[in-house]
């Protein structure tokens, strides 16, 4: 099996991060290395197989890859994909404990969500900027950043627990949705994501909440916005759309309905609503 070494491809010994674009990747035969790796898939799709295990990527997929682990990708279509490399958990010049933002042993595979995809590669192109200049003051920013985008990648991951029980998968979910109900929900998709027939997910969920799944999200969108139409200022159309309605017509209506006035009335401090 090949193993691939670190000289090929940071641009200097001091170096420790190195950003390795692959835009589209390959398939690509077995291999290990002597530093790690962050596999970030913005889109496409493929087959990682990763210590023997298959796993389907697709974009917001997060792969966290040791030196000694191997791996290989396959069936890609149009798979474009960023690598982040870096030397080892303890191999940073300034960063010095990282392992708590690193998956455990069991779950490598992450699945973040779209926010957390477009701040991941926009830290990862000023990555890429800093890493020609070796300066010290470049080094700590460079690395600055990269544990930056481990924060961002966890914040924003949602790690399926295929192990659980109906009931936990249930819970799940409904925390996945607590993080994420801004994005597009299409619920056979979510079905899928945490194998759950959708038949089970809808009488299960309303069993926990009292409510329709569709209800439900957006009740959560419509909290959110509350909170918002109060604590900021931005616009009742920009509030819309950060919390998932795409239409703020829609919104207004939705919004009355579940607190029978609508936010234009609350932005002009309809009585007792600040
Ligand atoms: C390859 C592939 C490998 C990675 C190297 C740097 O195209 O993505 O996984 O280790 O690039
Ligand atoms: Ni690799």
């Amino acid at each position: 099996m090949t193993l691939l070494y670190g000289d090929d491809f940071f641009v200097s010994p001091d170096a420790t991060v190195a950003i390795v674009p692959r835009p589209p990747q390959w398939d690509f035969p077995e291999h290990y290395h002597d530093f790690w790796e962050i596999v970030l898939v913005e889109n496409g799709s493929g087959i990682h197989v990763f210590n023997d295990q298959p796993h389907m990527l697709c974009s917001g997929t997060v792969c966290f890859v040791r030196a000694d682990d191997h791996h290989l990708f396959e069936s890609v279509d149009r798979l474009n994909m960023i690598n982040v490399l870096y030397r080892a958990p303890n191999g940073f010049r300034f960063l010095q404990n990282i392992a708590p933002f690193l998956p455990g042993e069991r779950q490598v595979h992450w699945q973040v969500n779209h926010a957390a995809l477009q701040q991941a590669k926009q830290l990862i192109h000023t990555l890429d900027a800093l890493s020609g200049d070796l300066s010290s003051e470049n080094i700590a920013a460079s690395e600055g950043q990269f544990l930056q985008l481990l924060i961002v990648l966890r914040q924003g991951c949602f790690q399926a627990h295929s192990d659980g029980n109906r009931e936990q998968r249930l819970q799940d979910l409904l925390r996945w949705l607590q993080h994420n109900f801004s994005d597009n929900v299409d619920w056979l998709t979510l079905a899928d994501q945490f194998q759950l027939p959708l038949r089970t997910l809808h009488r299960q969920l309303k069993q926990q909440t009292g409510m329709t799944p569709q209800r439900y999200l957006n009740r959560l969108r419509l909290l959110e916005a509350r909170k918002q139409l109060k604590q900021s200022d931005k616009t009742i159309t920009e509030i819309a759309h950060a919390c998932g309605f795409s239409d703020s017509n829609h919104f207004s209506t939705q919004f009355r309905r579940e607190f029978s006035h609508s936010p234009k009335m609350l932005r002009q401090g309809y009585p007792d609503l600040l």
